[in-house]
């Protein structure tokens, strides 16, 4: 098989880079790992920056977008039993993000990439990448994970596998640095059918730490509770979730959460993480595969399609008038946004958690920082600004 580009991935970035090509007439594979069902349903990410938000309309995708999510003006954050809302269309003239699964929106771009006729090749196995420092690399993989052994020829392979997928692996560990920052707790995150309780994300410290009030539809809620990541869900039946959901999101002033059944729970560790350079010869590395967030902050789809608009357009330049410099600086173009939606997420983490490794003093830091967004219009503005995307520079 032969085509321009080859990607490894059908998430965010690889879906996403598959659309941009499509549009500027690049020709691109995709090989996907698991089934379609699979990927259209993991619960993952919610929160689309008001760009991310443009261009799903910009590529003919965001019909059901504008129907079905939930356009936020603002976020509030909550400690010591007080609410304070971030007015974030106010401090960034007139940006809003909207909530809008990962998964709806996995289907929209699936749906739409294959009705245009494009390739997506669900449940290979056998992933393999060659020929990276020569001008003509290759993907090898099995259709159905053990079919006959079968090569994508391309110009250039993008990994977009995500963080524990092969591409990243391929860049020689010699020419590679990783940063690593893994944090004493992970969220346990529950899909519960109730109606909404509040008309914005809540992101709270209080009582025994962090919750995260969001949702999913006028019937589903999502919500997350900060614990030992080496935890297991087996020790939270739902009424202890419930019990440190009241706690940690309750108020003063007679507000109460609705409970309703819970249908879904699991547990993630966090993590911040960056592999520099995200390119090797003809490798690019995208997204998760090249660097992780905590989700604190709502970065890393967002930061996935970031990756993959700067990659598209420097294929195009490349392929439309042989320029390359894009390509070279790719990683360097990249990196200069990813460093600062990890100083975010972790900023957002370390300020809403709580840390039992830290001492009395950087705890209280911390609520000064939540103090500051309430009394200082520039540290709110700040906060709002890296919440709904920065602009590309
Ligand atoms: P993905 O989504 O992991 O997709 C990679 C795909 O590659 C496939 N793959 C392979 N395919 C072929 N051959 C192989 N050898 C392969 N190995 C792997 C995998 O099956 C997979 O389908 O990476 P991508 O595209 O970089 O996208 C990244 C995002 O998925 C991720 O950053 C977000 O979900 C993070 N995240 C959030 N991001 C936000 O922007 N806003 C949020 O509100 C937000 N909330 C979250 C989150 C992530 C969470 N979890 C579960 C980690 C909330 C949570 C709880
Ligand atoms: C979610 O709705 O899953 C969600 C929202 C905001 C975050 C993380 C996850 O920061």
């Amino acid at each position: 098989m032969r085509t321009q580009v080859g990607i490894i991935g059908a998430g965010p970035a690889g879906l996403f880079l598959a659309h941009l090509l499509q549009r500027l007439g690049i020709g691109c594979v995709i090989i996907e790992s698991r089934s379609r069902q699979s990927v259209e349903e993991t619960v993952r990410a919610g929160v689309l920056e008001h760009w991310v938000v443009e261009l799903m309309k910009d590529l003919g995708l965001g019909e059901r977008m504008l129907r079905e999510g939930h356009f936020h003006d603002g976020i509030t954050l909550q400690w010591n039993n007080q609410r304070h809302h971030v007015d974030i269309t106010g401090l960034t003239n007139g940006k809003r993000v909207v909530v809008y699964p990962q998964h709806e929106v996995l289907k929209d771009l699936i749906a739409g990439r294959l009705s245009q006729g494009g390739e997506i090749i669900f449940g290979v196995g056998g992933t393999a990448i060659r020929d990276l420092d020569t001008d003509h690399p290759a993907i090898d993989f099995r259709r159905d994970g053990t079919g006959a052994l079968e090569t994508i020829q391309c110009d250039y392979v993008i990994g977009a596998d995500g963080f524990h997928g092969p591409a990243r692996q391929a860049i020689p560990a010699a020419q590679r640095t990783e940063y690593q920052k893994i944090y004493p707790f992970g969220w346990l995150g529950i899909l519960t059918k109730a109606p909404r309780s509040w008309h914005e994300l809540i992101y709270t410290n209080q009582g025994d730490g962090f919750a995260l009030l969001s949702t999913r539809s006028p019937d589903v809620q999502r919500m997350y509770i900060q614990c030992d990541p080496a935890d297991d869900i087996a020790n939270w039946s739902d009424a202890r979730i419930w019990e440190q959901l009241h706690a940690r999101l309750g108020t003063d002033d007679g507000w109460s959460l609705t409970e309703g059944p819970i249908f879904q729970k699991g547990i993630i560790p966090l993590r911040s993480f960056v592999c520099e350079p995200m390119q090797y010869g003809r490798l690019f590395i995208a997204g998760d595969a090249a660097h992780i967030v905590p989700p604190t902050g709502a970065k890393g789809l967002n930061l996935a399609v970031a990756d993959v608009l700067v990659l598209s357009r420097a294929l195009d330049a490349q392929y439309k008038h042989n320029r390359g410099e894009l390509l070279n600086e790719y990683s360097a173009t990249c990196l200069r946004r990813v460093w600062k939606a990890e100083r975010f997420s972790w900023y957002m983490t370390t300020m809403l958690h709580r840390n039992e490794l830290e001492t009395g003093f950087e705890q209280r830091i911390h609520f000064a920082d939540l103090d500051l967004v309430r009394t200082s219009e520039a540290s709110a503005r700040s906060l709002a600004e890296n919440y709904v995307g920065l602009r590309f520079d």
